[in-house]
């Protein structure tokens, strides 16, 4: 077994702190949980949450729940496509007058970065093509996170994860999920992080109001796969939009608009230190060549931005 499993499945066996009253235990100072309970306070209860296996499917174990709305469980690679015949569904029961409009959900697909970045990428491109009227919350803890951490398609360069341990970490570069999308042209897409509220919230309610594809990629701080102390959570959610590692930013009308501009930038190493996944950076001897790396990828995207 590796090293993170390892600790994956020591973190499994302590008491949760997080039990949310359903015998459901999340890790303690989850960030993806963090940002969901946000979120949720925002669209509330007349939402039907469809989700890809990962780590937030643990909160629905049929038949409890701590959601006031519906739940659906899907394939890794699915969701999308669950929340289109859902939204079809609802469609059809509003025509036939089987249900008011007030009665009518949002439609919103829950996945991590595995489904959204990689399993699940085809069915969400057909979906914003079709113009589906939902919601996408993709919360990125940048691995599989629920077996292990392996890397997915939102790994950042250099970490380390169970499926790339060398001296360099992973070697692949974290893809630009928020281009990808942007380049379909939906209503809205946006990037948030439960460490930053109230812009969290601002883009969520903007997103409710709106119709069409509304995505949202919500960094997501994973004490047990990025290992750290759970109590870091809100400080590391921080330190990735002040480094500029984490640009929180919005998609609408053609534009991109960044909503927080890191205009003294903390450097990048604040932010890898505080994390066991990129430990090897700094022992057994400092790898500067690499930190160099890093902190000039954040630099030069940065670069052309007022
Ligand atoms: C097709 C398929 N392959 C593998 C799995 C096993 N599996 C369940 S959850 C999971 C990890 C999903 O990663 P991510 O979407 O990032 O969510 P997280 O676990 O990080 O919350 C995997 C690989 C699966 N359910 N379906
Ligand atoms: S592994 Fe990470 S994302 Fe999954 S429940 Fe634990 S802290 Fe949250
Ligand atoms: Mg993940």
């Amino acid at each position: 077994m590796s090293e993170v499993q390892e600790r994956f499945h020591r973190m499994k066996d302590l008491p949760s702190t997080h039990l949310l009253g359903t015998g459901t235990a999340m890790c303690s100072g989850c960030g993806g949980l963090e940002a969901l309970h946000e979120i949720y306070d925002v669209l509330g209860e007349k939402t039907v949450f469809v989700n890809a296996a990962g780590c937030m499917t643990l909160l629905s174990v049929y038949p409890f729940t701590p959601f006031r709305g519906s739940w659906l469980y899907t394939a890794m690679a699915s969701a999308t496509a669950g929340a289109q015949g859902i939204r079809d569904a609802l469609d059809i029961l509003k025509q036939k007058k089987q249900i008011t409009e007030e009665e009518d959900l949002e439609v919103v697909t829950l996945t991590g970065d595995g489904a959204a970045y990689g399993m699940g990428m085809a069915s969400t491109s057909g979906a914003m093509e079709r113009d589906l009227d939902f919601i996408y919350i993709c919360y990125d803890n940048e691995g599989y996170g629920n077996t292990g951490q392996q890397y997915s398609g939102a790994t950042p360069h250099a970490a380390k994860t169970a499926t790339s341990k060398g001296a360099r970490g992973f070697a692949g570069y974290k893809k630009d999920l928020f281009s990808i999308w942007t380049a379909h042209k939906p209503t809205y897409v946006a990037t948030v992080i439960g460490s930053e509220p109230l812009d969290l919230a601002r883009k969520i309610e903007k997103a409710r109001n709106l119709t069409g594809p509304r995505m949202i990629i919500a960094l997501a701080p994973c004490p047990t796969g990025w290992d750290y102390d759970p109590k870091l959570t809100v400080e590391i959610g921080k330190l990735a939009v002040k480094t500029g590692i984490w640009p929180l930013k919005e998609y609408i009308d053609g534009e991109v608009v960044h909503t927080k501009v890191p205009r003294q930038r903390v450097p990048v190493e604040e932010y890898l230190k505080l994390q066991g996944r990129f430990r090897h950076l700094f022992e057994p001897e400092r790898n500067d060549a690499l930190l160099e790396e890093l902190q000039a990828k954040v630099d030069n995207y940065w670069e052309g931005v007022s």
